[in-house]
């Protein structure tokens, strides 16, 4: 099996990022261990603080923010980050030539539980020279097209890490003897179609109607239009249902709604949904809002919100079909025409 320094080597990568690459997994390995570690390492539960989302922080939150942050900056590659754990953004080094986006510790709910987490990055190029200024927020805004490089990195039964540079999707799984990443699959394929999907079911009352229809015609099975029986799976970690739909196929979203209606999508465009959409259009699916394609978004700021459907590629087009008004012959998944 190949190490992740010889695939990156294979790769002809710019050495500046293959090793920002190297950076971050040699970062997700303290961060393995502090997750396996658990409540003997006294790192479970929730701090007094809030993010500026207004969500409350897990320890494990903070703890793995700043072993990113930390690593990050001392990688001169590096410019500057922005992670859903701060504020504003963070200046690294002035002759960097990188931006990093990440969710240093996604699905923080399962934190408690014992159950599925992960970190997802998103690296994006430094696009004007450092002489003409300081850095701001606007140099990160840019589509999620511009990625260089994106992934995951799972703490799940064994530490897995997905990779995209472009060509194609990787799977590397932490040796726990060796602690390097080996590469377990070079040609990470998701099925066109699918019969699973991932939603939080509680939520239906709140979603737009196009998602409503969708999702009841899903339930109704091979009694309903589609004549199909679905399974469903939620494991409340982005970085784990999307694990599982670049695994085996599936669908996966997180529609807009109106429950809180100052906060109508949950998952946030530069480091949860960019990197995810570029993974699965590099493995053969697809990613879009509902109404256009995810990596087309141009980014407001970086806490941005989004409204998530990805997956399968017909059956992503199906659920694109409702939204565009069109459900009159979803039946015939086969021909189902690309949309976006
Ligand atoms: P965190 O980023 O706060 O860990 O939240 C995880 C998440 O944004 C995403 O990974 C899940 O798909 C989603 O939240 C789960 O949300 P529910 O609370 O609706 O299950």
């Amino acid at each position: 099996m190949q190490t992740l320094a010889q695939y990156l080597t294979s790769q002809s990568l710019p050495s500046s990022l293959e090793k920002l690459i190297f950076t971050l997994a040699d970062t997700s390995k303290t961060i393995s261990l502090a997750v396996r570690n658990g409540a003997l390492a006294g790192v479970l539960g929730a701090t007094e603080q809030e993010n500026i989302q207004g969500e409350t922080q897990k320890k494990l939150d903070i703890i793995t923010n700043d072993m990113l942050k930390e690593s990050l900056k001392a990688d001169l590659a590096v410019r500057g980050l922005a992670s859903e754990e701060e504020d504003h953004i963070v200046e690294a080094n002035n002759e960097g030539q990188y931006l990093v986006c990440f969710d240093p510790l996604d699905g923080s709910s399962n934190i408690d539980i014992n159950s599925l987490v992960g970190t997802i990055f998103s690296v994006l190029p430094m696009q004007k020279p450092v002489s003409q200024g300081s850095l701001t927020e606007q140099h990160f805004l840019q589509s999620g097209r511009h990625q260089v490089t994106a992934g995951y990195m799972l703490y799940g039964p064994s530490t897995m890490m997905a990779l995209t540079t472009g060509q194609g999707v990787q799977f590397f799984t932490l040796d726990p003897n060796s602690q390097e990443y080996l590469l377990t699959n070079d040609n990470v394929n998701i099925s066109p179609d699918t019969a699973e999907f991932a939603i939080n079911m509680s939520n239906q009352r709140f979603w737009e109607a196009p998602m409503q229809t969708y999702i009841d015609e899903l339930l109704l099975g091979t009694l309903g239009p589609r004549e199909k029986a679905f399974n469903m799976r939620w494991i409340a970690a982005m970085v784990g249902d999307v694990h599982r739909v670049l695994s085996r196929g599936g669908l996966f979203t997180y529609p807009a709604d109106h429950k809180n209606p100052k906060k109508p999508f949950k998952l946030r465009l530069m480091y949860e949904a960019n990197p995810m959409a570029w993974l699965v259009e590099q493995s053969g699916g697809k990613a879009s809002t509902g109404y256009e394609n995810i990596l087309d978004i141009e980014p407001e700021h970086i806490h941005q919100r989004v409204a998530v459907i990805l997956g399968s590629r017909n059956e992503v087009d199906i659920c694109l079909r409702h939204h565009q008004g069109d459900n009159s012959d979803e039946i015939n998944t086969q021909v189902a025409p690309s949309l976006v």
